[in-house]
């Protein structure tokens, strides 16, 4: 296997490996990361590093697992490296980063994180904790108070779960400590991420106590990001390569495409690290810029990923080149998707669907349609749902978003389009299930998924033009399948 990957290494890596090129043994630590998945070693992780080559060494990151090992087993023997490879047709460029001072598995050893959240040079807890990390309704954005580990954090405060219970422990020791609050920083990509963040941690908060509610509505800065990087999960043949590139092993490489962009709120009353020197932009309001990404990138994403896995295509590269997949993207974001965005001054909206589809044509990453296609009952408000709403509300139509809506539907009875079982990763996935069983039509079918409150909402399902059009898509997919039903759309 050759060395590993690790401090004493780093000067055997060849030359075109970009390093760091700060003293890590100097490294302070300025942020506490929850969630440290492979999203957050291509984006935040990276961003930091640049941060710490241009000098200010005080954002060293601890990352922490909310379950798993898997993450630490791999890079604690690396000293926190591993390497980020950034590819598309033309080539790959790697970088090793750096910016990682310490990994903690959370439920092997709750108190390690939150003795690490509490220290007073914290200014900065960040999280990619996945939509359903919240333990909120998507639909209404509500801390779901009957969440098994929500219930558990509340009944064992001092040994939480949760990303929330172990962000609410941390601000209650730091206010007892009389430490100055963190900034929390949400990094999902879930509508007005800041804003989310607050109320479920407020609303947390509150059930513990009153007044430790109110602290948290008063005291503590949430700033909303988009956030946009497409790392697809790495693979053995990844390891393979980038071993034999590097001539060192890296367990865990980082597969991910060269573009990458942050747009962030500028509230941060305990300092931050000036992110703006690595391409970061800073603005007022993240609102406008977290609309466009979540409904034209994840909401085509979400699209391609049911259609495309239904009608067998293993990729999103595959996908979109598959016939009338192109055409259908395009019509979804020109006509159904761009109406429905605000102004953006300094973007212009045709280069950025351009560029969209440069990217998921991107043919040196394998990015799967089976992982994009998770966890939808968490994704779809944000994506297809709230843009179908501003269309409703607007008298247009909306048949493709409709039949976006339709395919997670088809694909999450579980069978494909040859009966083969599908692995359907979804909380919601065992309630789904009970309420389909034993119906086989169309219209019971759509009535059994429209009765999920916590995805769909109250509105939606009482709106006749809403149920027609996903009847109709999801009626077309069980009939003729994904391929015939997206060749019925032309470019626009
Ligand atoms: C994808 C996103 O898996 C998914 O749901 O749509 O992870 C997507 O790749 C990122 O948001 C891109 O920034």
């Amino acid at each position: 296997m050759g060395n590993r990957l690790s401090n004493n290494t780093l000067g055997e890596l060849p030359a075109d490996v970009s390093r760091p090129a700060y003293d890590r043994s100097r490294l302070q630590t300025g942020i506490v990361h929850l969630g440290v998945g492979a999203f957050h070693r291509a984006h935040q992780a990276v961003y930091t590093d640049a941060v710490l080559n241009g000098g200010d060494l005080r954002w060293g990151i601890v990352g922490a697992s909310l379950r798993s090992a898997e993450t630490r087993d791999a890079l604690a023997p690396q000293d926190g490296l591993y390497t980020v490879a950034a590819r598309d047709g033309a080539g790959e460029q790697l970088s090793v980063v750096g910016s990682s001072t310490g990994l903690v598995v959370a439920p092997e050893d709750p108190e390690a994180l939150l003795t690490a959240m509490t220290r007073p040079e914290m200014k900065i807890v960040s999280l990619t904790v996945t939509e359903k990390g919240y333990c909120h309704s998507p639909s209404s954005g509500d801390l779901d108070e009957t969440h098994p580990d929500i219930r558990h954090d509340l009944a064992s405060p001092r040994a939480p779960r949760s990303a929330i219970g172990f962000i609410v422990e941390a601000i209650a020791r730091r206010r007892s400590a009389g430490h100055a609050p963190f900034t929390l920083l949400s990094c999902d990509n879930l509508p007005a991420n800041g804003r989310t963040l607050k109320r479920a941690a407020t609303r947390f908060a509150e059930l513990r106590d009153h007044d430790l509610g109110r602290f948290v509505a008063e005291q503590i800065a949430c700033p909303s990001t988009m956030v946009d990087r497409i790392v697809p999960a790495t693979t053995d043949a990844d390891r393979a390569a980038i071993a034999e590139r590097l001539g060192l092993y890296d367990a865990w490489p980082i597969m991910t495409e060269p573009f990458s962009q942050w747009v962030i709120e500028d509230d941060f009353p305990a300092g931050r690290p000036e992110w703006e020197q690595a391409g970061a932009t800073f603005v007022r309001d993240v609102d406008a810029y977290e609309l466009m990404k979540l409904r034209l990138l994840n909401g085509s994403h979400s699209t391609l990923a049911y259609l495309g896995y239904l009608a067998g295509h293993e990729t999103v590269a595959e996908a979109i080149a598959a016939p009338g997949f192109g055409a259908l993207i395009q019509g979804f974001m020109d006509e159904e998707v761009t109406p429905t965005l605000p102004d953006l001054p300094g973007i212009d909206l045709a280069t950025y669907k351009a560029d969209l589809f440069e990217r998921f044509r991107n043919p040196a990453l394998r990015h799967r349609t089976w992982q994009i296609a998770m966890d939808g009952s968490q994704k779809l408000p944000q994506r297809l749902l709230n843009t179908i709403r501003d269309r409703i509300g607007s008298g247009a139509p909306f048949a493709r978003l409709a039949l976006g809506v339709a395919a997670w539907m088809r694909y999450t009875l579980g069978r494909d389009e040859k009966g083969a079982p599908i692995d359907v990763r979804d909380p919601l996935a065992e309630l789904i299930r009970s309420r389909t069983q034993g119906h086989a039509s169309a219209a019971d079918l759509t009535t059994a998924f429209l009765g999920l409150e916590q995805v769909f909402g109250t509105d939606l399902p009482s709106r006749p033009e809403f149920r027609a059009s996903v009847e109709t898509g999801l009626d077309l997919l069980l009939r003729e399948g994904a391929a015939a039903a997206v060749a019925r759309f032309r470019a626009p």
